[in-house]
């Protein structure tokens, strides 16, 4: 069949949009409409070539949700007009990661998905008889894209594509890396690194558990009102400060370090800003934000023998068919906010707009309505 996708033929280059050819799903695949993508700053780490796993010409967005139209051999979970967010994290349930109940870091398609490829190492799309990639096992910026049966969560019928597509990576990162990474208690103080698409989420979680102090962190003022709108109850802007400084403001401002922090910036110089901002003996760092190729991270280690701890959040630590369709829940019943922090809703022509307007600062998210 076609589809018409906007394509990253390059590197730093604009996405072009252009009807592909898209092979059907085969056995244990599924084929989905895409109805709505968001645009995740790890979509625009990997077109501005900081991508380690970065591979082109590709289809980029991991963020949607979509309608199966179609299902091939074996497929049992779901089934054609069943709605769907596509999983750049699967749950297969039986692999060793899966099975091991520490994590939600499924292994099973974990190495063709990293090579832009389906499970059979094929690609399903291709341009004028040359391949296509896939990228995070999602390629959302395709109206009609192919999944395994285990990388697509089923959801409510109810749910509007529009808003509940942003559940495909940014609420569920943020407001999982607090309840399930972090399992921040009632009480704390917590800092929030970054007030974009992720550290909202971030905030608004940490309100939800019933965080006391909730500092939000970022060098552009204008997300001071955004913080205040999800729970955040002071701003700190660090522009121009060094490292050292940073730290000493912040460990002053919660009377000896936070309880919990967490990086929504990928930049590792703030990775240890949060580090060296947790309270000695307990506090707990959590990086979410991804870092470009090459980068590295550093301390003393003195700041980890007296017990600060460092680690990490992939997907808030969600278990994709299983937590997915919970968080939807919590969402349509009103738990967790979602429709403000969509700033702008672009046609797939629009699509690089969109990657403007988060270069800018101007937008939270943008969402792509095909
Ligand atoms: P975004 O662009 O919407 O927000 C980033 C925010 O960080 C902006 O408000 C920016 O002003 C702020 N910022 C930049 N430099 C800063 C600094 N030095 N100090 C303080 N604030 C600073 O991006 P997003 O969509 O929220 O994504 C945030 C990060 O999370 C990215 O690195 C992204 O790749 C990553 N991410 C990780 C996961 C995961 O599963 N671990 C999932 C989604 C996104
Ligand atoms: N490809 C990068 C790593 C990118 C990365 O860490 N991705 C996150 C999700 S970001 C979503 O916006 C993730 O889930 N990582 C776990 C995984 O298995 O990829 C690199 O450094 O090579
Ligand atoms: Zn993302």
């Amino acid at each position: 069949m076609k589809t018409r996708a906007a394509v990253a033929f390059e590197a730093k280059k604009p996405l072009e949009i252009v009807e592909l050819d898209l092979e059907g799903p085969k056995a244990g695949e599924v084929l989905v409409e895409i109805m709505a993508t968001g645009i995740c700053h790890t979509d625009a780490y990997t077109l501005d070539g900081l991508d380690s796993e970065g591979i082109f010409p590709s289809i980029l967005g991991h963020e949607g949700a979509g309608i199966v139209r179609e299902v091939g051999a074996g497929v049992t979970s779901v089934k054609p007009g069943d709605h769907v967010i596509p999983l750049y994290t699967p749950e297969c349930r039986q692999c060793k990661s899966c099975l091991s109940g520490k994590t939600n870091l499924c292994t099973a398609i974990r190495a063709t998905q990293g090579k832009g490829l389906m499970p059979d190492g094929t690609t399903r799309f291709s341009y004028k008889g040359q391949p296509i990639y896939h990228y995070m096992g999602c390629s959302t910026f395709s109206n009609f894209t192919v999944l395994p049966e285990i990388a697509v969560a089923k959801i409510r019928e109810d749910a509007p594509f529009d808003k509940s597509c942003y559940i495909g990576c940014g609420v569920t990162t943020g407001v999982g890396a607090v309840i399930n990474s972090a399992k921040v208690t009632p009480g704390s103080n917590v800092i929030v690194f970054g007030l974009g698409g992720i550290g909202l989420n971030v905030l608004q979680a940490a309100r939800l558990v019933g965080a006391d102090r909730i500092i939000g962190v970022d060098i552009n003022d204008s997300k001071a009102e955004w913080g205040s709108r999800f729970g955040m109850t002071h701003f700190y802007n660090p522009a121009g400060k060094s490292t050292a400084d940073v730290v000493a403001d912040l460990v002053a401002l919660t009377d000896g370090g936070a309880d919990y922090t967490f990086d929504c910036t990928g930049n590792t110089e703030v990775m240890r800003q949060a580090l060296e901002a947790c309270h000695r003996g307990w506090g707990v760092s959590t990086v979410i934000g991804v870092a470009e190729a090459g980068r590295e991270i550093s301390t003393r280690p003195f700041q980890l023998v007296t017990g600060r701890v460092w680690q990490g959040s992939a997907f808030g630590g969600a278990k994709g068919r299983t937590d997915v369709p919970k968080i939807v829940d919590w969402y349509m019943n009103g738990k967790i906010e979602i429709d403000p922090m969509i700033t702008h809703v672009l046609s797939l022509e629009e699509i690089n707009k969109g990657f403007d307007l988060m270069h800018a600062g101007e937008s939270i998210r943008s969402v792509v309505v095909f």
